[in-house]
């Protein structure tokens, strides 16, 4: 394992890439990011990075990056405020809050996985060492109430598979979506008896589709029974599935084959054994959503205590 996690890094822990063409390029265009290698001194802009958290969207990865500046006491120079570093992108959102990058992913596979082709990229150029990524989503739970925390142990797709496949030159190339194990259980241990919600490891079921990709019987197509939802939601979670969302598989399968370690936390949005719809009001949804965010903080605090 940890042998594994070497071969992708320098001994100093800086992020190599398995990319012989970057380093002859005489420069790197990060273009969903808005930023490049000869355009920005990316070694001073971001060189002291350590965790990189990844959500869906550039709202709340906005609150979260003036939560996580409160919870570390990070100051900003007096009168200003947190700049969307890649808002010329008009892609995804990006904040730095010191060691903290708060960064939008959009929704699906491929949305998430050009953002960490960039994001792995701009590690490399800033020489971050041995950085840890966190993706801090929403999910559907499987037998779990809506607003429980869920840290995914593995990865799998809609066929139950354990790898990201994807088509290049015309061959099907799969990854395997590995998560860090000791991650999980360490951010599982800091959940808190007091918190009012509880927190679960399990499998995550990541799919290329919100409606007939998970099975819901209210998209604009539907071609299945409500029988034959419920048997294939059963059989999941009899295989260990207790959530379902839409990146995890990437998210994985990409930071692993980069050698950097990552975690998914998310929360459930409603048990999709009860149903569909997403029919929890508002501020209820806002208040959930901060759970997974306030599990990542509790790491992120502890990591800077220790060091
Ligand atoms: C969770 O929520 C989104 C769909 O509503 C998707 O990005 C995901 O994984
Ligand atoms: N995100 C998903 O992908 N599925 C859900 O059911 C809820 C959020």
């Amino acid at each position: 394992h940890r042998h594994q996690a070497n071969e992708t890094r320098y001994p100093d822990g800086t992020v190599k890439l398995r990319n012989p063409n970057i380093e002859l390029m005489d420069q790197d265009i990060l273009y969903h990011l808005a930023l490049g290698s000869e355009s920005h001194d990316l070694v001073s802009m971001f060189g002291d990075v350590k965790f990189v958290c990844m959500g869906g969207t550039p709202k709340r990865m906005e609150q979260f990056a003036y939560y996580i500046m409160e919870e570390i006491g990070h100051k900003l120079p007096a009168g200003t405020m947190l700049q969307d570093i890649s808002q010329y992108s008009y892609r995804y959102s990006m904040y730095k809050v010191g060691p903290v990058l708060s960064i939008s992913h959009g929704m699906g596979i491929p949305s998430v996985g050009i953002l960490l082709h960039e994001v792995i990229k701009l590690m490399y150029h800033a020489k971050v060492r041995d950085p840890i990524f966190f993706r801090i989503g929403t999910c559907g739970g499987i037998g779990l109430e809506g607003g429980t925390v869920v840290i995914t142990e593995d990865a799998v797709d809609g066929m139950m598979q354990p790898f990201l496949e994807l088509s290049v030159l015309g061959k099907l190339v799969k990854r395997p979506a590995k998560l860090d194990k000791k991650l999980a259980r360490e951010l599982r241990a800091l959940s808190e008896p007091d918190d009012p919600y509880e927190t679960v490891t399990g499998k995550t079921m990541c799919t290329y589709d919100f409606y007939e990709g998970q099975g819901r019987l209210d998209g604009a197509f539907c071609d299945f029974t409500e029988s034959d939802k419920m048997q294939y939601l059963n059989r999941i979670h009899k295989a260990g599935v207790v959530n379902i969302e839409m990146e995890s598989l990437s998210f994985a399968a990409l930071t692993h084959h980069a050698g950097i370690k990552s975690a998914v936390i998310c929360v459930t949005l409603m048990d999709r054994l009860k149903g569909d719809q997403v029919l929890a009001p508002k501020e209820v949804l806002d208040e959930w959503q901060q759970r997974p965010c306030s599990l990542v903080s509790r790491y992120i605090k502890r990591y800077l205590s220790m060091k």
